[in-house]
């Protein structure tokens, strides 16, 4: 049993702003959520370099293929930085991709829709990185030291990300008329996808009062949904793009946008593994690891061969 004393000036700690870092009291929940967000906030960045890898022998042009390989480099890296940061906690690097592999953990359900042109690679960057950002601005406030310190550099190169996508965007849609087809055909594909990433409403998030209590989370998923519907309406109109919401709608009193009832039956039919690219995201991820074993192989008798020669010389 965990003294209640301990979780009393741990909740005080968290009340006061102050950081946890990873040898400092934690209640055994507290450590257990981490792990399920960071875990899965891991395997989101690195299945999300698949729909948009799809395309980088692809690019149009070699400024566009250099942008599109490096945005992908660095998901790999958020991936990396926040595994390292999910094993200060406790959980093995290894047990946590086998539940990504074995199917038990989950990642964002954004990453299981298809990129069928170009014009997607442009919509991922502008949309779903501007809903990362929106929700990893918040978490880079969170009360775990090493996951808020991983998002300050993550959000960095989101930005940079988020950036290069709407200038795309904005080239195609003032550009020929099927360029603009095309890129307005992926807005229309990406739009709900990308409002689903935040999550069920409130009332049907049963961690987000917890995790807000913890000071992991700041805003609700709602909360954060209407930011991004927000911003981002405002930044299609700019460039001339529909939103394919009939519902859409500013709201003079509130002075935000309503919008229309996500399908939340394609929500969780995707989370629980029957979105349209589900399977092949997973057999990719498990080919990819197959096939880097003789790389952690090789890593491992390396890290084995430096320790006895620290050994012997000391
Ligand atoms: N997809 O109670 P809540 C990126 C699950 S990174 C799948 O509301 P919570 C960068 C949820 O896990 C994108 N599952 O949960 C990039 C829970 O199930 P569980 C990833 C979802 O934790 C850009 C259940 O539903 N970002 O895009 C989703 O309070 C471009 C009930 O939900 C993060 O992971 C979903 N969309 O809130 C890369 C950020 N939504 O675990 C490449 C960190 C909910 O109890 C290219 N995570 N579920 O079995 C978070 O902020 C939160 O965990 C939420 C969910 C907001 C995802």
């Amino acid at each position: 049993m965990e003294d209640s004393t301990k979780r009393e000036a741990f909740q005080e700690r968290i009340d006061k702003g102050e950081t946890i870092e990873p040898k400092d009291f934690m209640p055994d929940r507290y450590r257990q959520q981490l792990i399920r967000m960071m875990s899965q906030h891991a395997h989101s960045e690195i299945v999300g370099m698949l729909p948009e890898g799809n395309w980088i022998t692809r690019a149009p042009s070699l400024r566009r293929k250099l942008i599109l390989l490096s945005k992908v480099q660095d998901e790999a890296g958020h991936g990396l930085y926040l595994y390292s940061a999910t094993e200060t906690l406790g959980a093995s690097r290894q047990e946590v991709i086998d539940d990504l592999l074995n199917g038990r953990a989950k990642y964002s359900s954004i990453f299981n829709y298809p990129t069928l042109s170009w014009a997607d690679v442009a919509v991922i960057g502008w949309l779903v990185d501007g809903a990362a950002i929106i929700n990893q601005t918040m978490l880079a406030r969170s009360s775990y030291g090493p996951y808020a310190r991983a998002m300050v550099r993550i959000c960095k190169e989101e930005s940079f990300h988020k950036k290069q996508g709407y200038e795309m965007v904005a080239k195609m849609a003032e550009g020929t008329p099927e360029q603009q087809e095309m890129i307005q055909d992926a807005v229309n594909r990406w739009w709900w996808p990308t409002l689903m990433m935040f999550g069920p409403h409130d009332d049907d998030s049963p961690n987000s009062a917890e995790l807000i209590k913890w000071g992991v989370k700041s805003k609700t998923n709602d909360e954060l949904r209407q930011s991004f519907v927000d911003r981002h309406v405002q930044e299609a109109h700019t460039v001339g793009l529909e939103i394919p919401d009939p519902d859409l709608e500013y709201n003079e009193e509130t002075g935000h946008w309503n919008f229309g009832e996500i399908d939340w039956d394609e929500f969780w039919k995707v989370v629980k593994g029957n979105g349209p690219m589900n399977r092949e995201r997973l057999n990719a991820r498990r080919k990819a690891h197959e096939e880097g074993e003789w790389v952690r192989e090789a890593a491992e008798e390396y890290a084995r061969k430096r320790k006895l020669r620290q050994e012997k010389v000391s």
